[in-house]
């Protein structure tokens, strides 16, 4: 089965691909996911400086999902600026991932960024693990006042990369900046911030940054994912493309949120632990739910949740 998809004009060959952050960080594995059936290549966050990150142990897998508080380590945007006209030749999108400590660096980095031609930006708004820096997507004012002057600096398709909300007020104050401002896709969720998980034997956290708190990502989020992907869904009136991300284990799970309304899903958690054949694998549990209920393509099925 043909499971393309298009999101503000840009077509993808497959609707599964890597969640920012998941094994998209050197030229080695942002060419291997090139490689690979990821449907395409999304980068890890980019900051103006190169990262080491924070101090390890800074992810950690469960039954159930991950935890993790890397703490932005990536080359730099002038590395991915160079790498991303190189990454081009596997022929399929290039999804540059920004973010920053600054308004003033995410519009340096979407400046040289958009001057490297990647197919889309995504603005991460929702980094939980900088000690002392807060979600943006949690201020709706900063958000509109930084996406105000990123907007003028990115004429490729831009896209912004948000939190999980857990009141509608929050959601319907979000969709209002992102209508003035002006985005072509939404990228949602983001890990579910500082949560906390415990090692009982040890009696102690599983990771080192800010004292074990970090973004709870797979399976666990999966529900908050879809309430996410399907309020912002409404709330537009299904006319603004959304990538889900959030707790894709199987197919079903990718399934469940295209008909939630995502025109694409992403993978993080389960590529961490499951490496790249976890394309390939989705794709055909994916191909074979649509199969089996009768659905042509992953379009087909769009928001066509029901509801009692
Ligand atoms: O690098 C990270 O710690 C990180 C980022 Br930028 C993000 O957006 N989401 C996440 O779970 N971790």
């Amino acid at each position: 089965m043909d499971l393309s998809t298009t999101i503000a004009g840009v077509r993808f060959p497959s609707c599964l691909m890597n969640a920012a952050g998941a094994r998209c960080v050197t030229r080695e594995e942002l060419e291997a996911l090139g490689r690979s059936h990821a449907g395409a290549i999304v980068t890890k966050s980019m900051t103006v400086e190169p990262r080491q990150g924070n101090p390890e142990p800074r992810y950690h897998g469960f039954p159930g999902g991950s935890i993790n508080s890397m703490g932005l380590p990536n080359l730099g945007y002038r590395a991915y600026a160079q790498l991303i006209p190189e990454l081009r030749k596997f022929k399929k999108p290039v999804m540059a991932s920004i973010a920053g400590f600054s308004d003033e660096d995410f519009v340096t980095i979407a400046k040289a960024i958009n001057e490297s031609r990647p197919d889309l930006v995504e603005v991460n708004l929702s980094c939980p693990n900088i000690p002392g820096e807060p979600q943006i997507g949690y201020d709706a004012n900063s958000s509109e006042r930084l996406l105000k002057r990123v907007r003028k600096v990115v004429s490729v398709p831009m896209g912004v990369k948000l939190p999980p909300y857990f009141d509608p007020a929050h959601q319907e104050k979000m969709v209002r900046v992102l209508e003035r401002v002006g985005v072509d896709f939404l990228s949602l969720i983001n890990s579910v911030g500082n949560g906390l998980v415990v090692d009982p034997d040890k009696e102690c956290v599983v990771i080192k940054p800010k004292g074990g708190f970090g973004g709870l990502g797979g399976a666990l989020i999966k529900p908050v994912a879809l309430a996410n992907v399907r309020a912002f869904w409404k709330l537009f009136g299904g006319r603004l493309p959304i990538i889900g991300t959030g707790g894709v284990v199987t197919g079903a799970d990718a399934f469940e949120h295209l008909l939630c309304g995502a025109s694409a899903v992403q993978i993080g958690t389960t590529l961490v632990e499951e490496g790249l054949g976890t394309f390939e694998r989705l794709e055909k549990e994916l191909a074979a739910v649509l199969e089996k209920k009768g659905y042509a393509s992953p379009s087909a099925c769009r928001g066509a949740l029901r509801e009692l």
